[in-house]
């Protein structure tokens, strides 16, 4: 038996320390005690993914120069000279790279450094972009910065839970079993859920919310002008450290409380708690993600949740605070890195100069090499692929074919005749399938490097096991490519080099880990809570109010709001959870969730399969019986026989460009 490989989980942005062991009988995952941020606590996903590590990978790259050919395997060295080459031959506008918050901070920061730094182009996103760019543009708007707020340890002294547009239950499980502990320990405290469906959250809340979708701005203003109106503000706090606050006020008033409430699909009892609770002392710790960032309107949400904390100074440990939960494992240090198309490392910008020079100095590049221009988002490429204005891209850890809004529009992007497609994936996803040339990639447990978790917790990860035969790291890949392109500033020895060097590029900025050692990673950026001495990192150093304009949902009749996004047991694409059987369970096949009555009036009954179509396209599911607000359904993203996202256009929201995954409008059929 080996010893105890101390490492990260490579699933939700719980981000839970693991500790893995390498025995006769496979690998044994645990958790990791010593760990600050999760105390050992982990859920069953990485101890049933352990069994799949090495099914289905891929050990050889494939190449092909047209797409209809069939692959060929070839070597790593033709491999890194086919890229090369396509990379050199082609000007650089045309470009691009979609990277993932499912790498590790050193991944993400070398390929940074490469396409931003050497190749000088910002035309690079991360699946980020669908994930967390409203939490991040919110963030700056309201505070200054990216970087959530919050810290787990807020959640185990909370006196109210208040948890929006999230379903920590299914999607960040150990966060949920710490609610839970709370609510046991001190039954007084209130668990309050915002969600269009009766989630396994909102069933063991305290109370469930079953908003409208679409309505979440209307209720936050609604929300704010009654605090307001029933004197629950902090007058102090919003004088002394907030600027905005009577622009925001008006807008709030905009709307009669009642009739807003209503407009929600809500009671005036339920709602009228929480105006209680907001003008109390109490602390109250927001919990949001997906079904906030998710929308067109996904800023407005963020910033109509933040509004509620700052006019009641719930920015403290005391009375609580606003705590956005990040999705993958590493999303939060991909944002850290700058891989969105506007960011640089250390929370830059690419349109501040001094950002840029800062960067160009620490890369040894001359002045002006990083470009001022912010690049495309992902699905504004997509758009330009389609216009033959891209004519290469380089997907690493993701498989946007499902995930992206659109799946035809997507497809057909994939397959132009004069797009280069490389994937960097460890197994034949479908986007793989479609590419030109597959580089094989190692996956966790086999390389090393660190993440950061929602709370901002830094640890390391590390290899507990060789990669298969023939798959080499992300890293390693990058490197060699840029090696191969005449790069200097590429050779790094290992991954704490290339950490040591990204460590410098976060001295005095928010995020700043410079004095961290890698191989002992274990450190909450930004201390325990961001603002604590309520000095934001605004211009002004006061956080910013912002109006909100309230929205509704409107439908047209026979038309349902399609909810998407995730199931318990299965990660996103299934390419890995997929191949574990106690994690199928219940699970195999996609599935329409729909309120027992409004399936009834159209005759239908449990597992009767539907069709629910838009001018997109079609598709057909089994359906289950849920409990969701009126006309509203929900169905899992990611599975590869019923993509989801065939019926999800690409509408994005102005101000992060992140797509509204969460409301495609659709009908239902019965199935002929
Ligand atoms: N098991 C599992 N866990 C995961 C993942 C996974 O694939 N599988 N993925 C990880 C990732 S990357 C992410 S981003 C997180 C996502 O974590 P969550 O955001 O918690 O999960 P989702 O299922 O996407 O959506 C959350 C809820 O938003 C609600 N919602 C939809 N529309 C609205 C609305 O208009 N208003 C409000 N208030 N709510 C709405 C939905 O009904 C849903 O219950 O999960 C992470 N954890
Ligand atoms: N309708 C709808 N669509 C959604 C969402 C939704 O809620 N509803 N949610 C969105 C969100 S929040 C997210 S985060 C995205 C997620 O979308 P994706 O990132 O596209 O989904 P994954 O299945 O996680 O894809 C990760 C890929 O990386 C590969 N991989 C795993 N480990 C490694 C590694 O170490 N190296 C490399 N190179 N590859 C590796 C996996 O095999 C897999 O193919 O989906 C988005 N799309
Ligand atoms: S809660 Fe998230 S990070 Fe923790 S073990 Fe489960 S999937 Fe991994
Ligand atoms: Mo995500």
């Amino acid at each position: 038996m080996s010893d105890a490989i101390a490492t990260g989980c490579p699933f939700c942005g719980t981000g839970c320390a693991l500790s893995v062991e390498c025995t006769d009988k496979g690998v044994r995952v645990k958790g990791d005690k010593s760990n600050p941020s999760t105390q050992g606590d982990l859920c069953f996903k990485p101890i049933q993914m352990a069994k799949a590590l090495d099914t289905n990978r891929l050990t050889t790259p494939l190449y092909r120069s047209r797409k209809t050919d069939p692959f060929r395997e070839i070597s790593w060295e033709e491999t890194i000279s086919v890229l090369a080459d396509q990379i050199k031959s082609l000007p650089r506008e045309s470009l691009y790279f979609y990277l993932s918050g499912q790498l590790l901070t050193e991944e993400s920061y070398l390929f940074t450094k490469l396409i931003k730094g050497y190749l000088g182009t910002n035309n690079v996103d991360a699946n980020s972009r669908l994930c967390m760019a409203s939490a991040v543009v919110s963030h700056k708007m309201a505070f200054g910065s990216d970087g959530a707020v919050g810290n787990y340890a807020d959640i185990d002294n909370a006196d109210v839970i208040l948890i929006s547009g999230s379903n920590p239950a299914w999607a960040h499980p150990i966060l949920h079993r710490r609610i839970l502990a709370r609510k046991k320990s001190h039954p007084e405290t209130h668990i309050i859920v915002i969600d269009p469906i009766r989630t396994e959250t909102a069933e063991k809340a305290d109370l469930w919310l079953g908003l409208h979708s679409g309505s979440d701005t209307m209720l936050y203003n609604a929300i704010l002008s009654e605090i307001h109106t029933r004197g629950g503000c902090d007058s102090d706090f919003i004088s002394h450290s907030c600027e905005g606050f009577a622009q925001t006020i008006d807008a709030a008033q905009a709307i009669p409380y009642v009739k807003a409430i209503q407009s929600c699909g809500l009671s005036i009892k339920d709602t009228d708690l929480l105006v209680d609770l907001f003008g109390s002392d109490k602390k109250i710790v927001g919990l949001w993600c997906q079904g906030l960032n998710q929308a067109v309107d996904g800023v407005m949400r963020n910033l109509g949740f933040i509004n509620l904390f700052l006019a009641t100074g719930r920015i403290n440990a005391h009375k609580g605070l606003p705590f956005s939960l990040t999705g993958q494992p590493n999303a939060m240090g991909g944002r850290e890195v700058g891989y969105l198309s506007n960011g640089l490392p250390g929370y830059r910008d690419v349109r501040n100069s001094q950002h840029r020079n800062e960067c160009e100095h620490h890369w040894n590049l001359p002045s002006d090499t990083i470009s001022s221009e912010v690049g495309m988002s992902i699905t504004d490429a997509i758009e330009a692929i389609l216009r033959d204005e891209l004519r290469f891209l380089w997907v690493a850890c993701t498989n946007p074919l499902l995930t992206l809004p659109d799946v035809s529009k997507t497809r057909s992007a994939l397959l132009q005749n004069d797009l280069f497609l490389v994937v960097q994936d460890c197994v034949l996803s479908e986007t793989a399938a479609l590419a030109n040339l597959v580089l094989p990639s190692a996956a966790w447990g086999e390389k090393e490097g660190s993440m950061t978790n929602s709370e901002r917790f830094i640890k390391r990860v590390r290899a507990f096991k060789p990669p298969p035969h023939g798959a080499k790291s992300d890293s390693e890949i990058v490197c060699s490519v840029a090696c191969a392109l005449g790069f200097s500033g590429f050779d790094f020895i290992d991954t704490s080099e290339v950490y040591d060097e990204y460590k410098q590029l976060t001295q005095k900025r928010l995020c700043d880990q410079s004095t961290q050692e890698y191989e002992s990673l274990s450190y909450q950026w930004g201390g325990e809570r961001l603002y604590a001495d309520e000095v934001f990192a605004t211009a002004s150093h006061k956080a910013q109010f912002h109006p909100i304009v309230s929205s509704a949902l409107e439908l047209n009749a026979d038309e349902f709001v399609l909810l998407t996004g995730r199931t318990k047991k299965q990660w996103h694409t299934m390419t890995r959870t997929g191949e574990v059987a106690e994690l199928l369970k219940d699970e195999e096949e996609a599935y329409l969730l729909i309120n027992e009555s409004e399936a009834q009036e159209r005759g239908l009954k449990e597992g009767d399969r539907v069709v629910i179509f838009n001018k997109l396209g079609k598709l057909q599911l089994p359906i289950r019986f849920g409990i969701l607000a009126p006309h509203h359904l929900f169905a899992p993203f990611g599975y590869p026989k019923t993509p989801i996202n065939t019926l999800v256009p690409a509408l994005n929201d102005p101000f992060s460009f992140q797509t509204a995954l969460k409301s495609a409008r659709v009908t239902l059929s019965k199935q002929r």
